[in-house]
C-alpha cells in the first residue's frame, strides 16, 4: 500500500494550446525530442491534415498523413491460427547437472552458464484478443539462445496431446474453434463440434480428462507445469541415442482456480494470467522452474504398457523419475508486445547438435507445420532476422534476398562449394548437426497406425484415479457442464459411453447430473488396463502451502485502522504475499489522516481476483456496504471459493451475518493473524460441497 498519494503531473507547463485556426488541444513545451516521418523529416503539426483552405477537402499531397495512415492500416499481422492470445518473458536457462553421458549439446552439458530466452505462454481456442481463464490447455513453448544455435521446446501445460497423427491436427481444431457457421462460442469447448469430434476420436480421451482437470485452469503461468510432450533423442559423443521427455516444474508448484472463479474472473479481467506474470516480474517475484528429463533406453520403453511415440501418451513418473538437471528464471518484461510476443516464432526443428527427433507421428507433422505458419504469419523466410528470433550465436550461410532482408551480404559468393572467397562459410563434419542413423525396420509403406496406439482409456482411467476425491469432482462437475452446453443428445450418449471405458462412477456422475441413462460402452481397440496410480499427475494434492506467489485482498473504507492494516501487510509480505488493497473509492483518508490510494475501487476488485481476503472496515462503513451487492458478493464468493477471510467485528455484525457464511476453520477474526497466514496459503476444500453443487 502506498501510504502517499503524488498528485504532481511530470508534464508542468501543460497549457491548452491554440493550434491553427479553430484547433485546440494540450501539450507540453515544444522542447524536446522532435517528431519526424519515417524519413527523418520533422514534423510541424501532428493534429491536423493539410487542407485546400480552413473549411475546405484534404489535399493527397499531404505525405505525412498519408505515411502515418498508411502505417497504421498495415499494423496487424495474422494471428496465430492456434494460440494466439499468449503473453511472454524474457530469462535465463541455467544447466546444474551435465547430461555429458548422453548428449554433446553444450547447453545440456556446461553447467553453471546463464543462456538467454525467451517464454510465451498461451491458450490454444481463443483469439488474441480473447480472455486469459478459459477452460483450455496452455502452450509453454521456450526459446533458448544457446551458442550452439537457437533450441525450441514448444510445449503444453499437460504432457500429453488430444491426437496421435498429424493427420487429424486441422480437423481437431476446426472442432474446438467457434463454429463456422456461428461464429461463436470464443475459447470455449463446451460446444457440440468439439464434443462430436472427439467423442468420434477416441485417441483425444486421454488429453480431455487433463482438460476437464483443474489443471485447465491454472492461477498463474508460474504455477503450470511444462511438457515437451514427445519422445526427443539425446545423442552423445560416440553416437549413442537415448530418449528423453523434457519437464518444467514450477517452483511454485501447480496451483489452480476453481471453475466458477474462472467463469469471473474472465470478467472482472481478461488479462488476469497476462498481468499477473507482468507484475511479479516487474515486482521482482521472478517465477522460476525446474528443468528435469525423463530418461530412457530403447530396450526400457519396449517394456512400458505403452508405446513411446504415441503422444496421447505419458510416462508415468513413478516408472521413469524426472531428473532435475536445471532450472529456468523469468526475470524480464518485453519492451515491446508486438515485436517480441507477436512476433516471436516458434518451430519444433529448431534444435542444437546433440538433440534428436523420435518418429512420434505428431511430431514429425509439427516439423513441417512451424515453419510453414511462420512463413504465412510473419511473410518472409527473414522472418529469422527479427532481433527476437535471431540467434544470439555466430550464424552464416548462402541464404540471400527476400522480404524484408536485413543483412548486406559484402561478398560475390552466396553459393557452396565455392573457391573465390576463402572468407566465406562452408559445412563442419567436426560440428554440425548430424541426425541419429535410425535402423529402419522393413515395413509396408502406408497410411497405418502402429499398433501399440490402439489403447485409448488406460491412462485416463489411470488418470482418474489418480486424483484426491475434490479434483475428481471437478473433473466430473466439467464433463457435466461441458456436455451440458451439446445440444445434440447423442453425442452426449456417445461420451457417457467412452467415460464408461475410463471409470464407471466418473460415468454415473456425470450421466446423474445430466439426468441421462447410461449406454453400452463404447468398444475398445484394445484391453483396459488398471495401471498404478500416480500422485504427479494430482493438481490440488500437489499444491505446496505457501504466501509465495499469493495475493491477498484486503478491504479497507474510510477511517480504518492504519495500524491493522499494516500489521496484516507486515505479516503478509514477510511470507512472499502480496497485498492489494480494495475499497469503495480510489482514495480513502485512514483514522490517522493518512490518505492512501486503494489497488482498486470494490466495484473493479472482486475476491475472485484474490488468493484470501482480509475485511478491516469502521461500523459506519460497514454498515453502508452492507447494502452494496458488490461487497456481498466479496464476502459470499471468497466464501464459496473456498478461501480464507479474516474480519474485523464491524463486518461481522453488519455484513457475514447476513450471509450464509459458517464460521468454519479458515473463517477467523483479525485477531487471529496467524491462522489466517496459514490458511491463505491454500483452500479449505472440505467447504466446496456445502456450497455447490458438484456432480
Ligand atoms: Fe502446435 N502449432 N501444432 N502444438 N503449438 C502452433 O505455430 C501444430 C501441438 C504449440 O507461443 C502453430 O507459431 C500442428 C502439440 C504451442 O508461439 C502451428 C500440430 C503441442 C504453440 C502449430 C500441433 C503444440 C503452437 C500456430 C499437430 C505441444 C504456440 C502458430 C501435429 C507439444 C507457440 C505457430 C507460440 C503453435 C501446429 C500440435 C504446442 C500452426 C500441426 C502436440 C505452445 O504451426
Amino acid at each position: 500500500m502506498k501510504d502517499k498519494i503524488d498528485h504532481t503531473d511530470p508534464a508542468k507547463d501543460v497549457k491548452t494550446e491554440r493550434g491553427h485556426g479553430g484547433e485546440t488541444h494540450q501539450r507540453a513545451s515544444d522542447e524536446g525530442k522532435v517528431l519526424t516521418t519515417q524519413q527523418g523529416v520533422a514534423i510541424s503539426d501532428n493534429q491536423n491534415s493539410l487542407k485546400s483552405s480552413e473549411r475546405g477537402p484534404t489535399l493527397l499531397e499531404d505525405f505525412v498523413l498519408r505515411e502515418k495512415i498508411t502505417h497504421f492500416d498495415h499494423e496487424r499481422i495474422p494471428e496465430r491460427v492456434v494460440h494466439a492470445r499468449g503473453s511472454a518473458a524474457h530469462g535465463y536457462f541455467e544447466l546444474t547437472e551435465s547430461l555429458e553421458e548422453y548428449t554433446t549439446a553444450k547447453i545440456l552439458t556446461e553447467t553453471g552458464k546463464q543462456t538467454p530466452l525467451f517464454t510465451r505462454f498461451s491458450t490454444v481456442a481463443g483469439n488474441k484478443g480473447s480472455k486469459d481463464t478459459p477452460r483450455d490447455v496452455r502452450g509453454f513453448a521456450v526459446k533458448i539462445y544457446t551458442e550452439e544455435g537457437n533450441w525450441d521446446i514448444v510445449g503444453n501445460n499437460m504432457p500429453i496431446f488430444f491426437i496421435q497423427d498429424a493427420m487429424k491436427f486441422p480437423d481437431f481444431v476446426h472442432a474446438v474453434k467457434p463454429e463456422p457457421d456461428r461464429g461463436f462460442p470464443q475459447a470455449a469447448s463446451a460446444h457440440d463440434t468439439l464434443w462430436d469430434f472427439v467423442s468420434l476420436a477416441p485417441e483425444t480421451m486421454h488429453n480431455l480428462i487433463w482438460l476437464m482437470s483443474d489443471r485447465a485452469l491454472p492461477r498463474s503461468f508460474g504455477m503450470m507445469e511444462g511438457f515437451g510432450i514427445h519422445t526427443f533423442r539425446l545423442i552423445n559423443a560416440e553416437g549413442k541415442s537415448t530418449f528423453v521427455r523434457f519437464h518444467w516444474k514450477p517452483v511454485l508448484g501447480v496451483q489452480s482456480l476453481t471453475w466458477d472463479e474462472a467463469v469471473k474472473i474472465s470478467g472482472a479481467d481478461p488479462d488476469y494470467n497476462r498481468r499477473d506474470l507482468f507484475e511479479k516480474i516487474n515486482n521482482g517475484d521472478y517465477p522460476e522452474w525446474e528443468f528435469g528429463v525423463q530418461l530412457f533406453t530403447e530396450e526400457e520403453a519396449a517394456e512400458f504398457p505403452f508405446d513411446h511415440l504415441d503422444a496421447t501418451k505419458l510416462i508415468p513418473e513413478e516408472m521413469v523419475p524426472v531428473r532435475t538437471v536445471g532450472k529456468m528464471v523469468l526475470n524480464r518484461n518485453p519492451d515491446n508486445f508486438f515485436a517480441e510476443t507477436e512476433q516471436v516464432a516458434f518451430c519444433l526443428s529448431h534444435v542444437p547438435p546433440g538433440i534428436d527427433f523420435s518418429n512420434d507421428p505428431l511430431l514429425q507433422g509439427r516439423l513441417f507445420s512451424y515453419l510453414d505458419t511462420q512463413l504465412k504469419r510473419l511473410g518472409s523466410p527473414n522472418f529469422v532476422q527479427i532481433p527476437i528470433n535471431a540467434p544470439k550465436c555466430p550464424f552464416a550461410n548462402n541464404q540471400q534476398d527476400g522480404h524484408m532482408q536485413m543483412q548486406v551480404p559484402k561478398t560475390r559468393v552466396l553459393y557452396d562449394p565455392q573457391s573465390l572467397d576463402p572468407a566465406r562459410p562452408s559445412e563442419s563434419d567436426k560440428k554440425g548437426f548430424k541426425s541419429f542413423p535410425e535402423k529402419l525396420d522393413d515395413g509396408v509403406k502406408g497410411r497405418i497406425r502402429a499398433e501399440g496406439f490402439a489403447d485409448h482409456y488406460s491412462q485416463p482411467r489411470m488418470f482418474y484415479r489418480s486424483q484426491s476425491a475434490t479434483e475428481q469432482s471437478h473433473i466430473a462437475s466439467a464433463f457435466a457442464f461441458e456436455l451440458g452446453k451439446v445440444d445434440t443428445p447423442y453425442i452426449r450418449t456417445r461420451m457417457l459411453g467412452h467415460l464408461l471405458n475410463i471409470d464407471e462412477e466418473l460415468a454415473n456422475r456425470v450421466a446423474n447430473a445430466l439426468g441421462m441413462e447410461l449406454p453400452e460402452p463404447a468398444e475398445a481397440a484394445a484391453p483396459v488396463l488398471d495401471m498404478a496410480t500416480s500422485k504427479a499427475v494430482q493438481t490440488i494434492g500437489i499444491s505446496p502451502k505457501t504466501l509465495k506467489g499469493r495475493v491477498v485482498g484486503m478491504l479497507i473504507a474510510k477511517g480504518s485502522k492504519h495500524s491493522e492494516i499494516k500489521k496484516f501487510e507486515d505479516a503478509i509480505n514477510k511470507q512472499g504475499g502480496t497485498v492489494k488493497i480494495v475499497a469503495p473509492s480510489k482514495e480513502v483518508e485512514l483514522d490517522d489522516g493518512t490518505r492512501v490510494q486503494a489497488d482498486e475501487r470494490l466495484a473493479g476488485g472482486p475476491s475472485v481476483l484474490f488468493d484470501a481476503v482480509v475485511s478491516i472496515i469502521m461500523p459506519d462503513q460497514a454498515k453502508k456496504l452492507a447494502e452494496a451487492s458488490a461487497a456481498l458478493d466479496w464476502f459470499n464468493d471468497a466464501y464459496a471459493h473456498c478461501k480464507a477471510i479474516a474480519y474485523c467485528g464491524a463486518t461481522d455484525e453488519f455484513i457475514l451475518s447476513k450471509l450464509p457464511i459458517e464460521k468454519d476453520e479458515f473463517v477467523t477474526p483479525l485477531a487471529e493473524l496467524d491462522s489466517f497466514v496459514e490458511n491463505a496459503k491454500s483452500r479449505l476444500w472440505e467447504r466446496e460441497p456445502k456450497v455447490r453443487d458438484l456432480a
